[in-house]
């Protein structure tokens, strides 16, 4: 590697992911024993299906299946959130998609930094879901002053790392010498600060408003929270976490099981209790980092999304689950039931335009005849659809992933209000709308197929 190159994006952000991974399994063991997991079931689901093990070889590689799809983090100001886009720039990641958690009171909003074009995907995928605390939810303005002081007092970068960016924007990049200082300086802003900015009698001021106030509020830096590796078999992981000495949530979120996987399902282990020393008080505990799994499928419209929150609600309105678990198994067989009416091939999820397809011509297909439309070559096997993944993240799901997190205690009553365009004010850019970013890529897969028969004839 020569040190007068630049090093790409990508391969920036291959490494800060490993690094990320290496540095949380060492703060939070239960998570190693997570990874050691998701290997462990990911190896043997391959192993009892040869054809899902040929196709993932053919598209990603083996060797990285079990690595991390995301992390999440937790930022206080507009400020830290316009210097972490830059960060992510410079790794190849950006803003995707707006969620509004208000709506399960849960005072933040929130983005996905991730890469975007396929070939970025295919290197690392790894994203980071990041939040934005919302102090204007709150309505107790004695804390919100106070809050706001202590936030406007710190700095999340080292001043090296903010000296790296700057030079990175001038440059057009990253040279390949100075990649690993990068990441040892980022990885500071993440890293776990067991001191606390603030006092006890803050911390418990703002912990007793909201959990993630003082989850937020109350450190050097926005700490990782957690990482997700990709499980093969999400279903047997959270059967299996038991038996390793993690507590699963009670439940997994987002959509049942089915022979067609459409967007994301997830679950996490519960949030451990960490030792803290406040300013004034030594060895205090406050509960935040857990680790997490996901499973992905297919990408959907927003009629298929319609058709899922219809279903999830209807789900939700027959049976809730519970944080003790106490309905877990109700819980599941309603989800089943209700998606029943989700349809479950995707000859009919594509007929009925419920997901993106990308499509490709099928080998030493290059003649169509005249007479012939784009639908009559599928029908015929001439052209070929596969299931567009879904790379982004659902709020209903979010929201009880923070909640199992936060102690699963009753959501807040706060405000809902989703604010889209003051989240894009405070990011300082837009966000990528993501289903146009999927109706993009379907167009243009068909594009590709006519213009490579417009070429053969
Ligand atoms: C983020 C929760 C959202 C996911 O996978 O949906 C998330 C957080 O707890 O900060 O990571
Ligand atoms: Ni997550």
């Amino acid at each position: 590697m020569s040190d007068n190159l630049m090093i790409s994006s990508s391969d920036l952000r291959a490494k800060f992911s490993s690094a990320m991974s290496l540095m949380y399994r060492d703060e939070v063991p239960a998570y190693g024993t997570l990874m050691d997991l998701v290997a462990e079931v990911n190896s043997t689901t391959l192993d009892a299906d040869q054809e899902l093990a040929q196709t993932l070889k053919s598209t990603n590689g083996l060797s990285r299946i079990s690595d991390e799809r995301h992390g999440a983090i937790r930022l206080g100001t507009e400020a830290e959130l316009k210097l972490i886009r830059r960060a992510f720039f410079q790794m190849g990641m950006f803003p995707v998609g707006y969620y509004d958690l208000s709506v399960a009171g849960i005072p933040v909003h929130s983005t996905a930094f991730r890469p975007i074009d396929g070939e970025a995907l295919s290197i690392n995928p790894f994203r980071v879901f990041t939040s934005l605390l919302r102090l204007d939810l709150i309505e107790n303005q004695a804390l919100k002053t106070d809050a706001e002081a202590v936030l406007a007092a710190r700095h999340i970068f080292t001043d090296r790392l903010i000296e790296m960016i700057d030079q990175a924007e001038a440059q057009g990049g990253i040279y390949n010498k100075d990649a690993d200082e990068f990441i040892t300086e980022i990885l500071i802003t993440f890293k776990w600060h067991p001191e606390a900015n603030i006092t006890q009698e803050l911390y418990d001021r703002l912990h007793q408003e909201h959990r993630l106030i003082a989850d937020v509020v109350s450190f050097k830096g926005p700490h990782i929270n957690h990482l997700t590796p990709r499980t093969l078999d999400i279903d047997q992981v959270q059967d299996l976490m038991p038996s390793r000495n993690i507590a699963p949530k009670a439940v997994i979120e987002g959509p049942p099981s089915r022979k067609c996987p459409i967007l994301l399902r997830q679950t996490s282990f519960k949030a451990l209790e960490e030792s803290v020393d406040f300013v004034d008080v030594k060895d205090g505990k406050h509960t935040a980092r857990f680790g997490e799994i996901e499973q992905r499928g297919i990408a959907l419209t927003p009629k298929g999304r319609a058709l899922y929150d219809r279903l999830l609600n209807e789900t939700r309105a027959k049976c809730t689950p519970a944080p003790d678990g106490s309905n877990a198994q109700e819980y599941v067989e309603t989800l089943q039931e209700t998606f029943s009416a989700f349809p479950d091939d995707w000859a009919t999820i594509r007929k009925e335009e419920l997901g993106y397809f990308h499509y490709q011509l099928a080998e030493n297909q290059s003649e169509a005849q005249d007479d012939q439309s784009f639908e009559d070559m599928i029908e015929s096997g001439q052209i070929l659809f596969s299931p567009i993944v879904y790379e982004d993240f659902l709020p209903v799901s979010a929201a009880g992933i923070f909640q199992s997190n936060l102690g699963d205690k009753k959501a807040a009553n706060i405000a809902h209000n989703s604010n889209q365009e003051l989240f894009e004010t405070q990011l300082g850019a837009k966000v990528l709308d993501e289903f146009a970013h999927y109706a993009e890529l379907e167009n243009a897969s068909k594009e590709q197929c006519l213009k490579q028969l417009k070429v053969s004839h």
